[in-house]
């Protein structure tokens, strides 16, 4: 009864280019990419033992989504990886663990570039990535490593910025269910969609659930703030990539703006208060030397221009294409 209400996810195959950005990526539809990585070195090389012998000793973040929901990069626990294989092939599962690790994306190329070698960071079928054109200091890593087995997996969630996610299985089977944005009324964060009793309160809702399998080579595109639930069939190796291109870029945009005007507005505070201060003093005193040396009004006014090129060029583009009468 339940399963006819699911949706399988359609199908493309990676090679077919025109057809996955007409079809998917301009319509942010979700879509299993047949053969994606078909072709990357990673599919021969890598292996629960290549990772075991060559980066065993290296201490790798664990997730604990069903303790601690998701946490900062930095903050996550970590094992070492020979460690965590170990658990995941079944040989060293400790029962006293409340949670089982799940190592659910790893930053590896910061610590061994070589490894962005085994796989094609150029994902033939997406156009280019605005990824790459941010900032050194506000770059969003553009990929991660994900190793896991059946018994762990990600519940439901969106990635966060706005991406594309294309998910990459190198080893094994993963399977995911997905809902659309526009029920996200319907969903809540955290969510097992596998549970029959959740899936029925969330298609009772209205919304519909698509789910699907890929296999070694295939990976899922996840469009923006679409939610996805993904679990592991055994033992699997993955590659998630994230991608920004040129539709999508003006939303993360005003996602990366958001990081960066708290902590202008926060500077700006403190000024205002020293400025003020500094106007009391200064009916009796010149103003600091330091002023005229560090040019405090040519700083000034560059800064003003700045604000109204910034808020003229915004009020432009939502009056042209958002707020025609
Ligand atoms: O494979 C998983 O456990 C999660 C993958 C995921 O959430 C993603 O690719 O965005
Ligand atoms: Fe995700």
């Amino acid at each position: 009864m339940l399963n006819k209400h699911i949706i399988p996810l359609e199908s493309v195959d990676a090679s077919e280019v025109m057809r996955f950005q007409k079809n998917y990526l301009l319509s942010e539809t979700p879509v299993i990419l047949k053969g994606m990585g078909k072709n990357w070195p990673a599919m021969k090389r890598w292996s629960a033992d290549f990772f075991k012998k060559n980066y065993g000793a290296v201490n790798v973040p664990i997730c604990y989504y069903k303790t601690k929901q998701q946490e900062p990069y930095k903050n996550q626990t970590r094992m070492p990886l020979r460690k965590y294989i170990c658990i995941a092939e079944n040989k060293g599962i400790t029962d006293y663990e409340a949670e089982l690790p799940y190592l659910g994306g790893w930053i590896y190329h910061k610590e061994f570039p070589e490894l962005l070698n085994d796989i094609d960071m150029t994902l033939p079928c997406f156009p280019d990535n605005w990824l790459y054109k941010l900032p050194p200091s506000i770059s969003i890593p553009p990929t991660n490593l994900l190793i896991g087995y059946e018994k762990v997996s990600s519940p439901l969630h969106t990635d966060s910025f706005f991406v594309n996610s294309v998910l990459t299985m190198i080893v094994g089977k993963k399977k995911a269910r997905m809902v659309s944005p526009l029920h996200t009324s319907a969903v809540s964060n955290g969510q097992n969609l596998f549970d029959n009793e959740t899936a029925n309160k969330v298609l009772g809702q209205g919304a519909e659930i698509f789910e699907g399998t890929i296999s070694a080579g295939d990976a899922f595109y996840i469009p923006p703030g679409w939610w996805h639930n993904v679990i592991n069939c055994g033992f699997t190796i993955a590659v998630q990539n994230l991608h920004v291109d040129t539709h999508r870029f003006p939303l993360f945009e005003q996602q990366m703006r958001g990081f960066v005007l708290p902590i202008l507005s926060k500077i700006e505070d403190l000024g205002k208060e020293a400025r003020a201060e500094l106007f009391e003093v200064a009916q009796k005193l010149p103003p600091p030397l330091s002023h005229e040396i560090g040019s405090f009004i040519e700083h000034e006014k560059k800064y003003i221009e700045f604000l109204k090129n910034a808020a003229e060029k915004t009020e432009d583009y939502l009056r042209n294409h958002y707020l025609k009468p």
